[in-house]
């Protein structure tokens, strides 16, 4: 009987060793994550999550494998509700646009303030330095776990009715704009009929010609042969650029490994440096091949001078300065410094 009781103690006692010691031997891992993407491989977005995947499942050697949701299907579709399906877990991870987090992450609004970074360098000076890692520290604060930047891009505006050169041609023309209101706010300040909607409600929107137009960065464009769904007037006024983050939900992160966690994050590192280069891909060049492509297709190409542009930058400023305070001045202030400084 003292025997039996005994023994019984001593397989308690390992039972619990082993329930104590089991999560760092071996954590739970799922046998697929879940990748949330708004823009499938087909763009530059896509490559960044599939690339992004097929790193992390090579050098982990398969621990960790992940499965792409592009179109935002976890959340059928409708993309500014991805940031708190990533923080609830409804989604494990996400290469995301800093616009559609914007609602729930007001400093991301900084990347829409209109005309902020007139170039390359100027986004590079942003999320390579000091303004990017205050962002990474927000969405951390925010409740997940960034990694890396990636990048959408410049966003163009694209429309059925005219060329567009300054804020008189856009009076009263429909545009479909994301759900981030900076958006309305900007078309409205330019004399537009904005209308915000998914990207999922944008494609149909557009060959119904319920909208007469759209801006996005223009791998899109070509991607989607928007010409024939009637855009036949494109106007480069680069006033805002979106950048990408790779992200992964809290829990997740915290039921791997610290050496599978650093896979992870260089992976991230890697897959956005070679996608930021896909993405610029025709567009960096001094011919720009992009432009010269998309000419061909029978569109109307419209680049502003620099008068025509500064037109834009006028009326679009009260915008600016009502949504610096939302992001906070003093960021925006180190984001204007950064600009002005950056090396070209
Ligand atoms: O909805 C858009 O325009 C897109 C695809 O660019 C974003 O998700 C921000």
């Amino acid at each position: 009987m003292k025997l039996r009781r005994h023994l019984i103690s001593l397989l308690a006692l390992a039972a619990s060793v082993s329930a104590f010691t089991a999560p760092a031997v071996a954590a739970e891992y799922k046998a697929e994550y879940r990748m949330s993407l708004v823009l499938g491989p087909p763009t530059p977005w896509g490559q960044a999550g599939k690339l992004w995947a097929e790193m992390v499942k090579e050098r982990t050697q398969g621990r960790i494998n992940i499965k792409l949701y592009p179109g935002v299907s976890l959340i059928q579709g409708d993309q500014t509700r991805e940031f708190s399906a990533l923080r609830q877990g409804v989604i494990d991870m996400a290469v995301g646009s800093t616009i559609n987090w914007s609602p729930q992450v007001k400093e991301l609004n900084l990347f829409s303030l209109p005309f902020l970074m007139p170039d390359y360098a100027a986004i590079d000076a942003l999320t390579q330095g000091g303004v990017g890692k205050k962002i990474f520290t927000t969405l951390d604060k925010a409740g997940v776990v960034p990694l890396a930047w990636g990048e959408n891009g410049f966003r163009e505006v694209t429309n059925s009715k005219r060329s567009i050169k300054s804020p008189a041609d856009l009076k009263g023309m429909k545009i479909r704009v994301v759900g981030s209101p900076i958006y309305s706010d900007m078309f409205s300040a330019m004399g537009a009929n904005p209308t915000q909607m998914s990207w999922a409600d944008a494609q149909p929107a557009l060959s119904s010609g319920a909208v007469d137009g759209q801006e996005n960065p223009l791998f899109l464009f070509t991607v989607l042969k928007m010409q024939n769904v009637g855009q036949k007037f494109l106007t480069s006024w680069g006033y805002v650029a979106d950048p990408l983050i790779f992200v992964v939900n809290k829990d997740i992160w915290a039921s791997w490994t610290p050496a599978d966690q650093a896979l992870v994050k260089q992976a991230a590192i890697d897959a956005g440096k070679a996608e930021i280069v896909i993405a610029r891909k025709g567009l960096i060049e001094a011919d720009k091949p992009v432009f010269k492509d998309i000419a061909a297709m029978g569109v109307t190409v419209t680049t502003l001078s620099a008068e025509e542009r500064e037109a834009f930058v006028k009326v679009t400023r009260p915008v600016y300065e009502k949504w610096k305070n939302t992001v906070g001045p003093a960021l925006v202030k180190e984001a204007e410094d950064a600009v002005a400084s950056r090396k070209k």
